[in-house]
C-alpha cells in the first residue's frame, strides 16, 4: 500500500501527471496579495465593490473611449450606474469582450453564476446589492485563495487619517502600507525634520509592511534632486530604523491624457540602474522593485541577480494580460529561480481579487510547469513536495521574509 508520505514524495515523470499535479497545488494555494487598492469597510465609501465599481474601473473607461464616441465631459457628468451602462452596452453587448479588464468581469459574473451575455444590468445589480459586505469579503477572499491583501494607505489623505485615528482597521487580512506618492512627486514639500515626525507617527499608526512610492519613468539615483534628497536624507534612513521594506513602483507616465481622468496614466521605459545603485548604497535595506514597461523586465532580473536585496514583484497594470504575464513569469523563472514574486492583483474594487488571481493562476501554472518539464527533459524529476513548496516561496514565502512576518 502507497502512505500518502510516499504519495508526496514519489517522483513525477510523466508530464500528464505533472501538469496536473503543479495546477492542483498552483489553484490551491493561498496568496499573498502584496499590492492592492482595496479597503475594508470600515473606510466606507473608500472600499468598493459590485458591479457598478466593477464596471467603471478605470482599465475599462479608457476602452470605452475607444469603441463610444463620447465627450469625456459628457460621461465624467453622467451617475455611476449610467456610465456602468455605457461601458456594459459598448464592451459586452455591441462588441465582443475580448480584453484582459473585460474578460475579468466575464469571469466575476460567471463565478457568481450571473448572466454573462445579458443585455441589462438588473440581475447582477441586483445580487450584489443583497450582499452582506463582511460576509461578501469572506466569501470573495476564499474563492480568489487571498490570505491577505495590502492596502495603497497615502498617510496624507485627510478622509483617510480620521480614520486611522478613529480605531482604523479592525481586519487582520487588510495589511497597510505607507504611500508616499505626495512627496516624492512633489505635490507636497517639507523640511526634512518634519517629514521624518510625520513618517514616524504614521507608521506607529498604520503599522505598515512597507514603505511605497509610485515613479515616473525619468527616475534617477543618483540624481541630485529632490527623490535623491527625500530618499537619502528621509525615506531610506526611516525604512532601516522600522526595520521596513522600500517598495519601488517605476516607470508611469501621470496624466498623459487628462481628459480621461484615472485612466488617462501611460508609461515609459526607465533606467533600472536607478535601482541597482539604491541596492548598492543600501544594501541593508530591502527593495521591492515593480516595472511598468516591457522594456525593463529582463534589465529587473539581471538586477536582482546582482543584488540579494532586490525582490522583483508583480506584472503591473499593463502588464497584466496574460501574453506578457506568461512571458515574464517564464523569464523570471529562468533567471531567478523561485526568488520573486509573480503577481500581485491591483485589486481596487473588491471582486476583482476573483479574476486578477484565476487568470493569473493560470499563467503562473502554466509557466512553472514548462519549467519542471524542461528540468525533466534534463534529468530531474520533481516531488509533489517539491512543487509545493516551490509555490508556497512564490505566495506567501519571499513576501513575509522581505517584511519579517512569519
Ligand atoms: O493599476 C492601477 O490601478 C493604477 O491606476 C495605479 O493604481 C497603480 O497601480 C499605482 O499603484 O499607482
Ligand atoms: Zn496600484
Amino acid at each position: 500500500m502507497v502512505t500518502s508520505t510516499e504519495k508526496f514524495s514519489e517522483l513525477l515523470t510523466g508530464t500528464a501527471e505533472l501538469r496536473a499535479e503543479v495546477e492542483l497545488v498552483v489553484n490551491a494555494a493561498p496568496v499573498m496579495d502584496v499590492h492592492t487598492h482595496l479597503f475594508p469597510p470600515e473606510f466606507k465609501e473608500l472600499s468598493l465593490f459590485g458591479i457598478d465599481e466593477l464596471l467603471t474601473y478605470h482599465y475599462l473607461t479608457a476602452e470605452t473611449f475607444r469603441s463610444a464616441r463620447i465627450p469625456y465631459d459628457r460621461f465624467w457628468a453622467m451617475s455611476k450606474m449610467d456610465q456602468a451602462d455605457l461601458v456594459w452596452k459598448t464592451l459586452f453587448v455591441d462588441n465582443t469582450p475580448t480584453s484582459e479588464a473585460a474578460q475579468g468581469i466575464i469571469s466575476v459574473l460567471d463565478v457568481f453564476r450571473l448572466d454573462t451575455r445579458a443585455r441589462e444590468l438588473n440581475e447582477a445589480r441586483a445580487f450584489f446589492n443583497s450582499q452582506n459586505l463582511s460576509d461578501h469579503i469572506d466569501q470573495v477572499f476564499d474563492i480568489a485563495g487571498v490570505s491577505g491583501v495590502v492596502m495603497t494607505n497615502d498617510p496624507l489623505d485627510e478622509a483617510e487619517s480620521r480614520i486611522w485615528k478613529s480605531g482604523g482597521n479592525g481586519d487582520r487580512r487588510f495589511k497597510s502600507s505607507l504611500r508616499l506618492d505626495r512627496l516624492f512627486n512633489g505635490f507636497e514639500s517639507r523640511s526634512a525634520p518634519s517629514i521624518r515626525r510625520m513618517l514616524d507617527q504614521s507608521i506607529q499608526l498604520l503599522n505598515p509592511v512597507y514603505i511605497a512610492a509610485s515613479l515616473p519613468a525619468d527616475f534617477q539615483y543618483p540624481s541630485n534632486d529632490s527623490r535623491e534628497w527625500l530618499l537619502d536624507e528621509v525615506v531610506l534612513p526611516a525604512a532601516k530604523e522600522h526595520g521596513l521594506a522600500l517598495t519601488l513602483m517605476i516607470g508611469v507616465r501621470r496624466g498623459v491624457n487628462p481628459g480621461l481622468r484615472e485612466a488617462g496614466d501611460g508609461l515609459g521605459r526607465a533606467d533600472v540602474s536607478a535601482i541597482e545603485s539604491l541596492c548598492e548604497r543600501y544594501r541593508d535595506v530591502k527593495f521591492l522593485v515593480t516595472f511598468l514597461s516591457r522594456e525593463n523586465q529582463h534589465e529587473l532580473c539581471v538586477a536582482a541577480r546582482k543584488f540579494n536585496n532586490l525582490m522583483p514583484f508583480g506584472c503591473w497594470w499593463f502588464l497584466n494580460n496574460p501574453s506578457i504575464v506568461s512571458e515574464i513569469t517564464r523569464e523570471r523563472l529562468e533567471l531567478l529561480g523561485q526568488s520573486f514574486i509573480p503577481q500581485h492583483s491591483d485589486a481596487r474594487v473588491l471582486e476583482q481579487l476573483i479574476y486578477k488571481w484565476k487568470h493569473a493562476r493560470r499563467q503562473i501554472a502554466d509557466a512553472l510547469c514548462s519549467s519542471y518539464e524542461q528540468l525533466l527533459h534534463n534529468g530531474r524529476a520533481v516531488t509533489r513536495e517539491e512543487i509545493a513548496r516551490d509555490v508556497r516561496r512564490m505566495f506567501e514565502g519571499n513576501f513575509n521574509e522581505w517584511v519579517g512576518q512569519s
